[in-house]
């Protein structure tokens, strides 16, 4: 008989709804229906009032933009998204929030990569949920997400600043056998597991493509930023939601961030050494065959 799916890889549930739950523990991510075209509207006017430039590349907000930028862009989107994306998910509160913008040609592709902890991946999962502002899909050519479904239960090593990638070698391996291409209508919200490994083609239209992002965690988890020393230890920081705002998150060093925020705990940074073998046989536990849960 088969076993019953795993239904969570934390310690508990992300979504409310079971189904939803069920496919974002064993995929690592799930796309749910969420905004009218109204409401992509309006959000589409406030990216053009705040960021009203061209760039080139893909550009998040939250790296890329000025204080006073991201202060507004966290309340407006706080503001207009918590109130429909927080009962989808079961007593989580939101962290961060940025515009993703991928601005047409080659420079805008994303390379496969995880995003950082911001909790403490050992005990709790926190999700990127991803907004498409556009229609994003092969079809349309302009840099859907890519993902390596299941590959968030491939370990669980802090990320962050200046940690090591484990899968520079197997990077083609995976593209080539299993990334998977999440496409999505304007207004669909894709919840993404922090710890699945995705990345996005280049926009290859001539329009810049359009998405929001906005980072919800466990009530009851503490924020962390994860960071590399010179010697082999990553240094857990302490963080809150105004981290994400006053913080040049280009800019983090352990020295920086030991003035201001305490450190929970030093990790080792474990050198990768995971083959492409092992990590097809670890990506395949979220499958409903996983003893430990
Ligand atoms: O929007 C995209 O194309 C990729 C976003 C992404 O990978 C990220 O923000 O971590």
């Amino acid at each position: 008989m088969d076993a019953a799916p795993v239904t969570a890889l934390g310690s508990r549930a992300t979504l409310v709804d079971p189904a939803a739950q069920v496919a974002f523990a064993r995929d690592g991510h799930v796309t749910v229906p969420l905004l009218d075209d109204e409401a992509v509207d309006e959000l589409r006017a406030v990216f053009h009032d705040l960021f009203p430039g061209r760039a080139t590349g893909f550009v998040p907000t939250a790296a890329y933009a000025t204080r006073a930028q991201k202060q507004a862009t966290t309340e407006v989107l706080f503001e207009r998204l918590v109130p429909r994306i927080a009962p989808l998910f079961d007593r989580h509160r939101p962290f961060m929030a940025a515009f993703l913008v991928k601005w047409p040609g080659e420079a805008g592709v994303v390379p496969l990569h995880q995003d950082d902890w911001h909790v403490d991946e050992r005990r709790f999962r926190a999700v990127a949920v991803w907004i498409a502002l556009d229609d994003v899909g092969p079809e349309e050519g302009n840099g859907p997400l890519e993902v390596v479904a299941g590959s968030q239960w491939v370990e669980a090593r802090p990320r962050g600043t200046g940690t090591p990638w484990p899968y520079t070698a197997e990077c083609g391996h995976l593209a080539e056998h299993h990334l998977v291409t999440v496409p999505a209508r304007r207004g669909e919200a894709v919840v993404l597991d922090n710890g699945v490994v995705h990345g996005s083609a280049p926009n290859r239209t001539d329009r810049p493509r359009l998405a929001v992002a906005i980072g919800m965690a466990p009530e009851e988890a503490g924020l962390v930023q994860a960071v590399a020393d010179d010697a082999g230890q990553v240094w857990l920081f302490d963080v809150d939601p105004d981290f994400y705002v006053e913080q040049d998150l280009k800019a983090m060093t352990v020295a920086g961030l030991a003035e201001r925020h305490r450190c929970r705990e030093r990790l080792p940074a474990l050198p990768p050494t995971l083959s492409a073998e092992e990590h097809e046989r670890l990506c395949a536990r979220g499958c409903g065959t996983h003893p430990g849960r």
